[in-house]
């Protein structure tokens, strides 16, 4: 008898009509067949799909051009079909799931006519591990194919893992024809199910990271009491070597990656690098909470990347360990044949393509490498990655930090001063939108626990998730609220930023062995200038200040728009969040 797998591949087949169907089984070889076919068969946009790079810099490397519409994630073109709308919350758009397969099952009658399916089986966490998946992507795209083999663990065991068992989480994804107008990513969150056309881009249509890892992850870990967060996990060795986990949620292009490869400035200061963007977090049998980095690879945005903000990233690329690493949308220096982005260099190359190939003529406003150009790499590649990374039951997790980008009213870092106040906290974050999607960017939105875009149900329910765990978990790990982004009346970072975090790192760390003193303000608990190592690092007590002013009138905004965005959660937000808004109020304005 077919198996579950069998007959699902089988019936997509016919839907999309293939002319060749092929199992991808993770191996070397299989990586360097299909990259060969990328390089000499398969176009994107009138180029071939990857073009090789100079194997003397960035060994094993190969430059990807997107289509020039299909560069950054398309929140408006994603959705989640409940069968009731309140399922999705007012955080997702919406469609019924029979009108949404409808919808779909045209675009992708005949969608690969002329063109390969690869069935994909992967795993997200590692295939001994208690709280990994086995998942089944189909796509008609040699750079996702390729891509998935970095990001995730592919192989043939996953076929015999799900053996007869219908569960697993399916995913069909065709680039479609490119056209925008008939661009569709869908989550099916009941049945463990995504389809996605009409992209090739990152978290469009590399269907185990945001699609699989956080939309359909959240939605079983709220049915199975766990929790699925677009959070890093590093572990900070201290010059005692004593390692303290964390988990550090930043939205997109917010800064988790350079946090998970710190590079301390303070001395005998270590950071271990776990994951760079999702993480799953149980509760282990002691009652703690454990987190496991599903993904095997980063996919990382490259400009502002350099041996100065993170050398361990520059290393990584150049590692080739691990085969291959790709580069998406840069720029590249035509006389070395290698990739170029903004912050790479202080001097920019002189013969350059910009990301679409064309010679690149400087202009103000118009950067060489796409803003939001990425590169692909395995996680074994990164000198810092941690000895357990590879541990099936994660790590214990003692502090969680949430943060936005914010120009003004946030403070550089505070503690919260219970869970629900850090729930809540988090809950009320907001951030400055990037070019990691498709929108407007620099306008601050609401983004709690930068899961905004991620979160598979109706974000009430979620921090109803999030409040019970205090009730479920022993030795519960501080929150702490960071903004690396306050800027000055010329528009100058304050903070210095990435390998300097280093220095708000080691108070949290200090708070969590209670070896460090605070202060109280209304939104919690702040270093005082004396509890925060500053030395090398000129800051004299107005600039020190600035970075932690709780302005009145900005405030006053930062509630009503608060106000209004629980607001549209009606009867699923839970009334705690609520009281807790009323006393940041009354703590603020003394009403
Ligand atoms: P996603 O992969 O989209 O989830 O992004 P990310 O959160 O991993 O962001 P990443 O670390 O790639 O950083 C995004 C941008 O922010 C890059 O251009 C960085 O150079 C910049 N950045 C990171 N950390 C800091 C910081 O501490 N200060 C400042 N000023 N910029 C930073
Ligand atoms: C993000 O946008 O948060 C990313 C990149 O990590 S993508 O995989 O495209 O979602
Ligand atoms: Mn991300």
């Amino acid at each position: 008898m077919a198996s579950y797998i069998d007959n699902w591949v089988k019936e997509q087949a016919l839907l999309t009509k293939p002319d060749k169907i092929y199992w991808m089984d993770g191996s070397e070889e299989e990586a360097k067949k299909l990259v060969q076919i990328g390089l000499t068969k398969e176009k994107i946009a009138g180029n071939f799909t990857f073009l090789e790079l100079n194997g003397k810099i960035y060994p094993n490397s190969y430059l990807h051009r997107s289509h020039p519409t299909d560069v950054a994630r398309t929140e408006h073109l994603t959705v989640v079909c409940t069968p009731k709308r309140e399922d999705a919350g007012p955080n997702n758009n919406w469609q019924e799931p029979g009108e949404a397969k409808a919808k779909l099952k045209n675009l992708f009658d005949g969608c690969m006519k002329g063109r390969t399916m690869y069935v994909i089986p992967y795993f997200l966490g590692r295939s001994d591990s208690p709280y990994s998946k086995p998942c089944i992507q189909l796509t008609d795209s040699v750079y996702v194919a390729v891509s998935m083999r970095i990001m995730t663990r592919v192989g043939k065991n996953v076929v015999e893992n799900i053996g007869n068992s219908s569960s697993f989480v399916r995913g069909l994804h065709s680039i479609g024809d490119l056209n925008p107008e008939r661009r569709w990513i869908m989550h099916f969150p009941e049945e463990n199910l995504v389809m996605s056309i009409g992209s090739g881009y990152g978290g469009n249509a590399l269907l185990g990271k945001k699609c699989f890892a956080l939309r359909i992850a959240s939605a079983i870990g709220y049915r199975e009491g766990w929790l699925a967060e677009h959070m890093i996990i590093i572990g900070v060795e201290a010059p005692d070597k004593k390692i303290t986990y964390f988990l550090a949620a930043l939205p997109s292009a917010c800064g988790k990656t350079n946090l998970a490869m710190l590079d301390p400035v303070l001395k005998g200061y270590k950071v271990w690098t776990l994951g760079d963007d999702i993480a799953w977090i149980n509760i282990g049998k002691d009652g703690r909470l454990y987190a496991i980095n599903p993904e095997a690879g980063f996919f990382g945005v490259a400009p502002g990347t350099s041996y100065s903000t993170n050398p361990f990233m520059m290393k990584t690329l150049k590692n080739d360990k691990f085969f291959p690493t790709l580069f998406t949308n840069t720029a590249l220096d035509v006389d070395t044949n290698s990739p170029w982005w903004e912050g790479l260099t202080d001097e920019r190359p002189k013969n350059l393509l910009d990301w679409q190939g064309q010679k690149y003529e400087n202009a103000p406003d118009k950067p060489a490498a796409h803003p939001n150009s990425r590169f692909t790499t395995s996680i074994y590649n990164c000198p810092t990655l941690s000895k357990e990374y590879d541990n099936p039951l994660g790590v214990p997790i003692s502090g969680i930090i949430f943060g936005g980008r914010r120009r003004s009213t946030m403070p550089l870092v505070y503690e919260s001063r219970s869970w629900e106040h850090g729930v809540f906290s988090a809950s009320i974050m907001g951030s400055e939108t990037t070019s990691a999607a498709l929108h407007q960017v620099g306008v601050v939105r609401r983004d709690p626990m930068a899961m905004l875009p991620f979160c598979g149900y109706n974000m009430g329910r979620y921090f109803s998730h999030w409040l019970s765990f205090k009730n479920k978990v022993k030795h519960l790990p501080k929150i702490f609220m960071v903004n690396w982004f306050r800027k000055d009346d010329s528009g100058n970072f304050i903070w210095p930023g990435f390998r300097d975090n280093s220095r708000v790192i080691k108070w949290m760390t200090d708070r969590i062995e209670n070896r460090s003193g605070y202060e109280e303000t209304a939104l919690g608990l702040i270093p005082k200038k004396t509890d925060i190592d500053l030395s090398g690092l000129n800051f004299d007590d107005a600039k020190f200040s600035k970075l932690f002013e709780i302005k009145k009138d900005e405030w006053e905004k930062e509630a009503e728009d608060i106000s209004k965005f629980y607001s549209t959660f009606g009867e699923t937000l839970p009334k705690e969040l609520w009281d807790q808004l009323s006393e940041l109020k009354k703590k603020l304005f003394g009403i």
